[in-house]
Parts: C-alpha cells; structure tokens; sequence
C-alpha cells in the first residue's frame, strides 16, 4: 500500500478527528513530509481534508470524491493486479476515450471514470446527461473470446452487476427494463452502452468497451426539461440510510467485483436467470415506441438470446430483437 492509500485508510476510520502529522507519521512509519505529500495528492484528487495548525488533518463525514484510492480500498485484494482505473474530473466521453485506448492495445479490464462528461453518450448518439459529482460515469474494457453474435450478453450481465450493486447497497428494489436501462420507484436512473469492435475475419469481438451512466444523487441543476419526467436517482435514500461516505467509491468497486464474476459466465449466461427476475417489463403490457398504433403486446418472457418475447393480442408470438425496437409500458 502506498502512503497515500494508508493515510486515507487512517482518516478514513477516523472521520472528523483531527490526527497529527506526527501520529499518522508514526502509525505509517515514514516522515512528516511524506504525510504532508500524501495530503496534498489527496486534496488534489478532490478530498476535502482540513488541516489546521497544531491540531493536524480531518476528513469530513459525507465525503464522496471518486478517486483511484478510495476504489481501491473497496476492492478485493484477487482484483487489484487485474483492473487498472483511471478517474477524471472531466471528460468528453469515457467510451469514446477508452474506445481510443482499446485501439492503442490498452489492455482487459482498462477502466475509466469520470465526475463529469461533456459529450456523455447513449444508443444510436442520443445524449447522456452527465453532471458533475452526483453521478457515476464509467467504462469498462473487455476482451472476451467471444463471438459478435453475443455481445448484447455484455449488456446484459452489466445490467445485473449493477442492479444488484444498487440493491444491496441502497436495500432498495432496481428493475432492470430491456435491454439497457436500470429503473428506481419507475425512473431511470442507470443507462448502459456497449460498444465493440470485430475482427471481420473471425466475427469475433476484438474489444468491447461497456459503459454504464449512473444517477445516484439529483443533479445540482435538476434533471433538464428534456428528461425530467423520465429520468430519476437514488437520491434521498443514501441520506436517509446514512450511507453517503464513499458512497460512489463503494458502489463502483462493487460493480466491478459484480462484472469480473458475471464475466465468467458469459458463455453460457447463466446471468440471465437474474436478469429475467428483475425484469421490469415481464408480465406487462408494453408497445413499440415508433408504432403510431400503440398496438397492445403482452411480455411473457425474455429468450435465451435476450430477446422479449410478446404475445399480440390475436395470440400471435413474437421475439422481438433489441437495437430493432424500443418498448414503453402502456399505462
Ligand atoms: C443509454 O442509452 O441510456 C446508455 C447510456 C450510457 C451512458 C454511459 S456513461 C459512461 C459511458 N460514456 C458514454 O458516453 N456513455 C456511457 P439509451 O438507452 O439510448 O438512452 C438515452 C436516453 O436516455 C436519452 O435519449 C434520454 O431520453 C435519456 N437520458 C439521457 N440522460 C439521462 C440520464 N442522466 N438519466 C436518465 N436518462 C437519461
């Protein structure tokens, strides 16, 4: 560990008491100046640590600055060799970054994370809205040895890691709504995007790069009018639950421990158990958001190739493909 990893450790244990430079330099057993050092990266990373003369350095309660530390601290010790993460105030877009450093060879399980993007993307180039220091902007690379045919598994087991994380963390009940987005009390409040490159030769994947969009607080300025009535966050409950400090950290290093287990499966998804059990559109009567009709389909099931599977009102099946259809729920 490095002293700066020690020392957020220390403060960390002991929110909002001041420690001497001199103690947190005992306790570590380097000098004075390297605790000074250590501070002075951590306050450059964004923790807001309070020095005051004679008394020594303090971190506040509530503190949730995404940073490479505070993953790491949360992070299994079997990961920390594997993953590699990168953290960035701001940042265009972390797929299209990553996407850049997957060409350039970066290697499995590159991670990106910024506090804010300014061209934070979804599907098809709609806009994600990404503010700064409420939400969770990540990407993830991977490799898998897998066919093009079954890169929407990748969406799908994201989707899992991450309704879980939020559930166990928030004790709270995410749906996950087909095929990309993650509902909270009816808002979407996660967004999911993967994009790959294939090996033309093989139809394999040669890279795939999965980012994921989190709202876990309301964004300062609110959500814009574009997306107010859609879009929505954990807020409220990490207060609630007292559940602020480390907050981001905690939920990314989750997701990622989540993505490294479901990853191992993704060959033959046993994850989509899970994903159909926190389905929010199984058993609901949807329509096909570009039919002016609004034609009435019943979901009854998600197929082994993740497709929804409806029934028209004529009784006719139907497996409908995602990247084909968007659906909404009729109300
Ligand atoms: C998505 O697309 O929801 C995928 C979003 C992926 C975002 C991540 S953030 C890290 C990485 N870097 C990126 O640039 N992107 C990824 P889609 O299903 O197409 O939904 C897009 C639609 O969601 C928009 O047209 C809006 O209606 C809505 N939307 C935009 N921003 C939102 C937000 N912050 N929260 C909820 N909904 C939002």
């Amino acid at each position: 560990m490095k002293v700066k990893d020690k020392v957020l450790k220390i403060l960390n244990e002991n929110k909002e008491t001041y420690l001497s430079g001199e103690e947190l330099a005992n306790r570590i057993g380097v000098s004075r100046t390297a605790v000074w050092k250590a501070i002075k990266a951590l306050n450059d990373e964004g923790y807001a640590i309070s020095a005051i003369n004679k008394l020594g350095y303090r971190m506040s309660k509530g503190d949730d600055v995404i940073s490479v530390t505070g993953i790491g601290q949360y992070l299994p010790t079997n990961l920390a060799d594997t993953v590699k993460i990168e953290v960035y105030k701001t940042i265009t877009s972390t797929n299209t970054v990553l996407k850049q450093k997957a060409s350039d060879d970066a290697s499995e399980w590159l991670i990106l994370i910024a506090e804010e993007q300014t061209e934070g993307r979804g599907r098809m180039n709609r806009k994600f809205y990404s503010p700064s220091d409420t939400g969770i902007y990540m990407s993830v690379l991977l490799r898998p040895d897998c066919h093009v045919t079954q890169a929407l598994f990748i969406t799908t087991m994201t989707a899992v890691a991450v309704a879980e994380t939020l559930d166990e963390i928030f004790d709270a009940d995410t749906k996950i709504k087909w095929v990309n987005d993650i509902y909270y009390d009816n808002k979407k409040i996660c967004g999911i995007l993967t994009e790959a490159a294939v090996n033309v030769e093989t139809s394999k994947l040669d890279y795939a790069v999965v980012g994921i969009g989190i709202n876990v607080k309301e964004p300062k300025d609110n959500f814009p009018d574009e997306i107010k009535d859609i879009a929505g966050s954990m807020t409220g409950l990490e207060l609630q639950k007292d559940i602020n400090d480390n907050l981001r950290n905690r939920i990314v290093a989750k997701i990622v421990e989540k993505m490294y287990d479901y990853y191992k499966e993704l060959n033959n998804h046993q994850f989509m158990g899970k994903y159909k059990e926190k389905s929010m559109l199984i058993g609901k009567d949807v329509y096909i958001l570009t039919d002016e009709n609004k034609e009435n389909l019943h979901v009854t099931d998600i197929d082994d190739e993740a497709g929804l599977v409806v029934r028209h009102d004529d009784g006719r099946v139907e497996h409908l493909k995602s990247g084909e259809v968007s659906v909404r729920i009729k109300e």
